[in-house]
Parts: structure tokens; C-alpha cells; sequence
């Protein structure tokens, strides 16, 4: 596949690191409704997207990151598909149709951000190894579907259980049949949060093949790792599930922090629970002209993983100082939220905004890539984007 197109280096700005270009799209490795992402990897595919495209209130399919570790399941048929529960730790073991989960059940409907663990890996240095994600492996859709709490209720929580995983009908790259691309979990406190789905729908409609449809998890806040997609089996285990990409240093950082560069064995690493808080300029584009005597709006998202964003601030100095921006109420608990705000610029040339948010127990993000790990998980520096005042 040909690589084409290369974008000004400004449109490129991601978190702090060197500013690199970036390189749009192969044409024909993503549906058509998917042109404007950026592919990172063929085969699985992956891509991501765009700051500025991230601008809408909920993600749209259209502009929703794929991330997948295998390929696409072959069948995605929806009158057959049936998810099994079991496991050690559940008390009645059963599956349900979708039909069966739509008549028992009821239906809710949750705006949940889901982030790629490795969102902003590519600014670590000594570099880690996978997608080399900027910023864009954000989104926010409005999920639809029934809560995961009730059906694992009638199948029966044992007191001993302690984590859920899932099974989805991916395929391994290898093409052996036998091997799990993935298969996450997350704490049985988690799997039981009322805002924990077990989803059939994104924005309205059947989820899209390369959401996970026709079933598929949303645990927000967390790493989107444990969002299993094609889900087909879940399991309440009694112990910390330990299915494909539980252990080594997948989705797992070292327990205490690590200089750059060392090497963490397996027993030193922990799991990645909720993500750090972290935001996004959508608006403007990086790269934008704008007049020195109008006003500049600003717009964008912040999102704390499990918590909530109390606050946040731009800067248009590179830091020196910095200005109050609006922070909006969740649309529900674990859905981003929007931040604007608008500058006025004191001279003409090459400015940077920057946005920094707070989560509600004080912590900011990072002006700095932080925390190294062998990874590159969990960059949530500061975003920035490049304005030209004329
Ligand atoms: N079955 C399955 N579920 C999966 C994955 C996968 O490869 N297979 N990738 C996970 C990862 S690492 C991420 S970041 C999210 C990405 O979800 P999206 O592609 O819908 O944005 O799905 C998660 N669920
Ligand atoms: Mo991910």
C-alpha cells in the first residue's frame, strides 16, 4: 500500500515531544465512512483520528479510532449470535440471544470514553515498541444496551468472584484457530458499576463490524483494552483473569516508577486500572490563521478515566501564564467532557495554545511525557496546537 499525502508539519502537534509529520491514510485498508483516520498498522488494522475531528459532542463512527490486535471476526450474524456466561465464581451458568438480552433486560443508553491504553506512546523515549498512537485514540460515542450488572446477576455472582473476563470471535494473526487474540477483564466492582454495558448499539444503530458488533463490552474510563468487542463468552472468575494479554507488560506498567530505559520483569509490572486524566484542543485545527484583533474560541474535551474533570486552563505564552477555561457537567458519569474558552493573541506570529485539565482530586496532567514504562502507556501530557496570528 502506498503512503501519499504528507500534511504540514503543523497540523501535526501532538503532546510534547518532537513535532512530527504525520502521514495521511493508504487508501482502501478502512471503509470508505473511515477516510479521515489515520492508519497506524495495516494488518491488524489500526487507526487513529484526528484532533480537530474529535470536535462533535459524541463520537460519530465515522471518526471512532480502531484498534484491533487480530482480524475481523468472518461472521457477524446477529439473529444467531448467543454469549455464554460461566466460570468458576458464577452460579448459574447460561447464554443469551440478543434478542434474549433485549426482552430481559432493560435498555440504557451511556455517553463512555473509551481510550486506548497506548494513546500518546509515540512521545516516549527510549521509544516503546506497537502503534505509535498521538493523541487520537480517544473517543466518546453514546452506547446503547443493557447493563452488565443485571445479566451477571441472573446468572449469579459468587461471593468468591473476583474479576470478569471476556472472549470475543476475532482471529489470530496467525491464522491458527486455536490461539485468543485477547481476552481482558476487569475487577468484579468494576464489572458491576452501573455504567458498565454490555452493548448492541453506538450512536443508534447496530454497532459497526469494527466496533465489536453485534455485542460487545464498554467498561469507560479504563483502558479500552477491557471493552471487548465480538464478545461471545464472559467469564466470572474467582482469581484475576488470566486470558490473553493479562500478564507480561501487556496493559501493565511497572508498580513502582521506573528511570527511561530499564528493564521491569513481570513480577514488578501491575494492571492498568482507571486512565489518567488527560484533554484535547477539537477546535481549532492545529495550524489555523486568525486575526490578531478577533477573539480566538476554543473548544475541546477533557476526561479523567474513572473520575471527572473539575477544571482546567490554557496557556497561549508556552506556559508562563495561564487562563481559566469552562469545564461542562458529564452528559452522565464516565463520558468526556467539554472545555472552551476564548483568547485574545497581543501580537501577530507563531503562538501555541495549550490545555492542561484537573481531575476532582487535584491532579493536573503533565506539561511533560510521564512515567516512563516498557509500553509507552498512559502518556497523558498536556495537548497543544499551533496558531499563526495575522
Ligand atoms: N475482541 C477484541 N476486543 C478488543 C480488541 C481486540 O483486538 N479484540 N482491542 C481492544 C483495544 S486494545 C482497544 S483500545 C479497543 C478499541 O476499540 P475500538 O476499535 O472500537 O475503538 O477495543 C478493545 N477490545
Ligand atoms: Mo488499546
Amino acid at each position: 500500500m502506498k503512503r501519499r499525502t504528507l500534511l504540514t508539519s503543523t497540523l501535526a502537534l501532538g503532546t510534547f515531544g518532537s513535532i512530527r509529520p504525520v502521514w495521511a491514510s493508504p487508501a482502501g485498508v478502512l471503509p470508505a465512512y473511515k477516510d479521515d483516520l489515520l492508519v497506524l498498522n495495516e494488518k491488524p488494522i489500526n487507526a487513529e483520528t484526528p484532533a480537530h475531528l474529535l470536535d462533535e459532542e459524541l463520537t460519530s463512527a465515522s471518526h471512532m479510532f480502531v484498534r484491533n490486535n487480530g482480524l475481523l471476526p468472518l461472521s457477524f450474524d446477529a439473529h444467531s449470535w448467543q454469549v455464554a456466561i460461566d466460570g468458576e465464581a458464577c452460579l448459574h451458568p447460561r447464554s443469551f440471544s440478543l434478542r434474549d438480552l433485549k426482552e430481559t433486560f432493560t435498555w440504557h443508553e451511556l455517553a463512555l470514553q473509551l481510550e486506548c491504553g497506548g494513546n500518546g506512546r509515540s512521545e516516549f523515549y527510549p521509544p516503546a515498541s506497537g502503534n505509535q498512537w498521538t493523541t487520537g485514540a480517544i473517543s466518546c460515542g453514546l452506547w446503547g444496551g443493557v447493563r452488565l450488572r443485571d445479566v451477571l446477576e441472573v446468572c449469579g455472582v459468587a461471593d468468591k468472584a473476583v474479576y470478569v473476563g471476556y472472549y470475543g470471535t476475532d482471529r489470530h494473526l496467525s491464522g491458527d484457530p486455536g490461539k485468543t487474540v485477547i481476552s481482558r477483564g476487569v475487577p468484579v466492582a468494576k464489572a458491576l458499576q452501573p455504567e458498565t454495558l454490555l452493548a448492541l448499539e453506538l450512536n443508534g444503530e447496530p454497532i459497526p463490524d469494527l466496533h465489536g458488533g453485534p455485542l460487545r463490552l464498554v467498561c469507560g474510563g479504563y483502558p479500552a483494552s477491557v471493552s471487548g468487542k465480538w464478545v461471545n463468552r464472559l467469564v466470572i472468575r474467582d482469581r484475576v483473569h488470566d486470558g490473553e494479554k493479562m500478564g507480561g507488560d501487556s496493559y501493565r506498567i511497572p508498580c513502582e516508577a521506573v528511570a527511561p530505559g530499564s528493564e521491569v520483569t513481570d513480577e514488578e509490572m501491575c494492571i492498568i486500572e482507571s486512565m489518567p486524566v488527560r484533554s484535547l484542543i477539537t477546535y481549532p485545527q492545529s495550524g489555523v490563521h486568525h486575526p490578531l484583533d478577533q477573539s480566538l474560541v476554543l473548544r475541546g474535551h477533557g476526561w479523567a478515566g474513572e473520575r471527572a474533570v473539575a477544571s482546567a486552563v490554557v496557556s497561549i505564552d508556552f506556559g508562563q501564564t495561564w487562563l481559566p477555561a469552562t469545564v461542562n457537567s458529564p452528559r452522565n458519569r464516565l463520558a468526556w467532557q467539554r472545555i472552551q474558552t476564548n483568547v485574545r493573541f497581543k501580537s501577530r506570529g507563531y503562538h501555541e495554545v495549550w490545555l492542561k485539565a484537573v481531575d476532582d482530586l487535584g491532579v493536573a496532567q503533565p506539561m511533560v511525557v510521564p512515567g516512563w514504562n516498557p509500553k509507552g502507556y498512559l502518556n497523558n501530557a498536556c495537548h497543544r496546537i499551533a496558531v499563526q496570528v495575522v
